[in-house]
């Protein structure tokens, strides 16, 4: 399940039941893929109705070799492999688009994959959406992790909520748009665009922990990572989506209404 702002600050007193459930969890939010309470979403779920088919604004970060600047490979659906991956590198991006549109529906409505090996080697991204393709909206994030984790560090998933890279690879980190329902300037039900953006994690990210309860909180993950540095961004798949023709699909259908037009007035001259 996802917590709600202000259960958080609430732990101690009423999600007791949840925190004793999770006697060795660190944090309040949902725990690995797998384990009772998990908000990971297997590649292979039916839910999945679509995938990322195409992408624009890749905008690679510090900390990545060439092999892996390939940002098809974000396209299509997640393999749970380490490989089928763009690395975005730190402070990296890259923005994603559908083919249509994501609308939110009732529960998550698209769902991020990175590739993690484990459940604590986790990086990690904030997560963007946005209706025109020029104002994009982050969901809020959660990060409890106290204090930087090293390059090859672990981090508790029950500590992150709301940033891609939670769940290790071939398990999807959920995003429901009624978290960024009633923003201005975007529309939860025409989001057409979803940006991706790398948290390098030595703490200059912070999250969006009110200040009246202490926060921001920074995020930390595992820094420094060389090679394939960053967030490794596996696939985006999408749950509730409403397909639209591209502009090159209605201009083919333009040209054979034209196309039909001009048989039509032959056949009537020629009759
Ligand atoms: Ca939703
Ligand atoms: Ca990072």
């Amino acid at each position: 399940m996802r917590f709600k702002l202000l259960s958080v600050p609430a732990c101690a007193a009423t999600l007791a039941l949840a925190c004793i459930g999770q006697a060795h969890a660190a944090g309040p939010f949902a725990p690995a893929a797998g384990k009772p309470g998990s908000t990971a979403i297997s590649k292979d779920s039916a839910s999945f109705v679509q995938w990322a088919t195409g992408w624009e604004n890749y905008l690679p970060g510090t900390n990545v070799d060439a092999q892996w600047k390939t940002p098809e490979k974000a396209l299509g659906k997640a393999q749970g492999t380490s490989t089928d991956i763009v690395v975005l590198g730190d402070a990296g991006r890259i923005t994603l688009t559908f083919g249509g549109s994501i609308y939110n529906g009732a529960g998550a409505d698209f769902a991020v994959f990175e590739n993690s090996f484990s459940d604590t080697f986790l990086e990690l991204a904030f997560v963007e959406v946005s209706s025109n393709g020029v104002d994009f909206f982050r969901f809020p994030s959660y990060s409890f992790t106290p204090a930087p984790v090293g390059g090859f560090g672990n981090i508790d998933p029950t500590n992150i909520d709301g940033l891609a890279g939670k769940y290790r690879q071939g398990f999807g980190t959920p995003f429901d748009l009624d978290a960024l329902a009633g923003t201005a300037g975007l529309d939860v039900d025409n989001v057409r665009f979803v940006r991706i953006v790398d948290i390098i994690g030595r703490g200059q990210e912070f999250d969006s922990y009110p200040a009246s309860a202490g926060g921001p909180h920074a995020i930390y993950d595992p820094y420094p990572t060389t090679g394939s540095g960053g967030f490794d961004l596996e696939a985006v798949g999408v749950i509730h989506f409403a397909p639209v023709p591209e502009p090159q699909t209605w201009a083919l259908m333009g040209v054979g209404l034209l196309a039909l037009g001009a048989m039509q007035r032959r056949r009537r001259r020629a009759a």
